[in-house]
């Protein structure tokens, strides 16, 4: 693609779609909500990865649209799921944020104020962000992660252990999830390194409070690994790969 043009007009045509991957309780078993995820079929390109829009968006200062897009059409779809009376409190959708997007000043009081304006409780609601976009700048990150904790929003570090996060930042920013990223996830049974990893980032996030989620869970073998960690949930293609809306809602009904 050779401009951001083509996304412009994607975001405002409604061509871009969110799917949503399925999250559970390794305990449980329960499903305890989903992660939203962009996808963009591009009518000559075909399928664009939002590895390669979303910094395109960045590029062409297409994030925040972008952004917002993305969480009206989650907002809509909480809305839409309660209504219909498949979730009740202890579901939360996930939607990923880029760094570009925290540092927009006023991203947390703009998100709020969607909410507000849609009465979604926050707390079904819940913002992913990377260590690396966390870690850029701690002051004003710690700031906007308090205002939307504040709402009941939870906050969740993606693709932990691939960046490098100051424990002690860990500690002091209002923090509820760390998510395990797959690259990990993917060894268990194979590499002791990575084994030991994962043991010790359950480990650190349960003796700070935070709770984890492990991601690309793809085996058996890998979900009796974690259990045996205490990991607390888990997403991933053992369980499901990323669905459309209406496959969620028959997820939920089959799971009644
Ligand atoms: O869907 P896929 O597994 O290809 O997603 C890869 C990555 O793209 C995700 O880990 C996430 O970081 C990013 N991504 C997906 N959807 C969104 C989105 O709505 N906004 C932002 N900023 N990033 C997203
Ligand atoms: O960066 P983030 O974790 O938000 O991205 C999620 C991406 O991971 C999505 O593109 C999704 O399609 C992919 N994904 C989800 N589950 C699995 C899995 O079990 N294995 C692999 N290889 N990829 C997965
Ligand atoms: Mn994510
Ligand atoms: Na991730």
């Amino acid at each position: 693609i050779e401009t951001g043009n083509d996304l412009r007009l994607a975001i405002e045509n409604n061509r871009l779609q969110l799917v949503y991957q399925p999250k559970f309780d390794l305990k449980s078993f329960e499903l305890i909500g989903v992660e939203a995820l962009l996808r963009w079929q591009h009518p000559q390109h075909g399928f664009i990865p939002p590895s390669i829009f979303v910094p395109i968006a960045e590029n062409y200062g297409l994030i925040d649209t972008l952004g917002d897009w993305c969480f009206k059409e989650t907002i809509n779809q909480v809305n839409q799921w309660y209504r219909q009376g498949l979730i009740g409190a202890k579901f939360s959708i996930a939607v990923n944020v880029s760094a570009a997007q925290l540092r927009t000043p006023g991203f947390a009081s703009r998100f709020i104020h969607q909410l507000d304006q849609n009465q979604v409780p926050g707390a079904s609601i819940e913002v992913e962000l990377t260590e690396t976009a966390i870690m850029e700048e701690p002051e004003v990150t710690s700031e906007e992660l308090a205002e939307l904790r504040q709402a009941g929003v939870k906050i969740s570090v993606d693709d932990f252990g691939t960046g490098y996060s100051s424990l002690s930042y860990l500690k002091r920013l209002p923090l509820d999830i760390l998510k395990v990223d797959r690259s990990f996830v993917a060894d268990i049974g194979h590499d002791e390194n990575d084994e030991a990893i994962v043991r010790a980032i359950i480990q650190l996030a349960h003796s700070i409070d935070l709770q984890v989620v492990a991601e690309g869970l793809e085996t058996k073998s890998q979900l009796k690994f974690l259990q045996g960690l205490n990991c607390d949930f888990a997403q991933g293609f053992y369980f499901s790969k990323p669905l459309a809306a209406k496959e969620v809602a028959g997820l939920i009904q089959r799971d009644k």
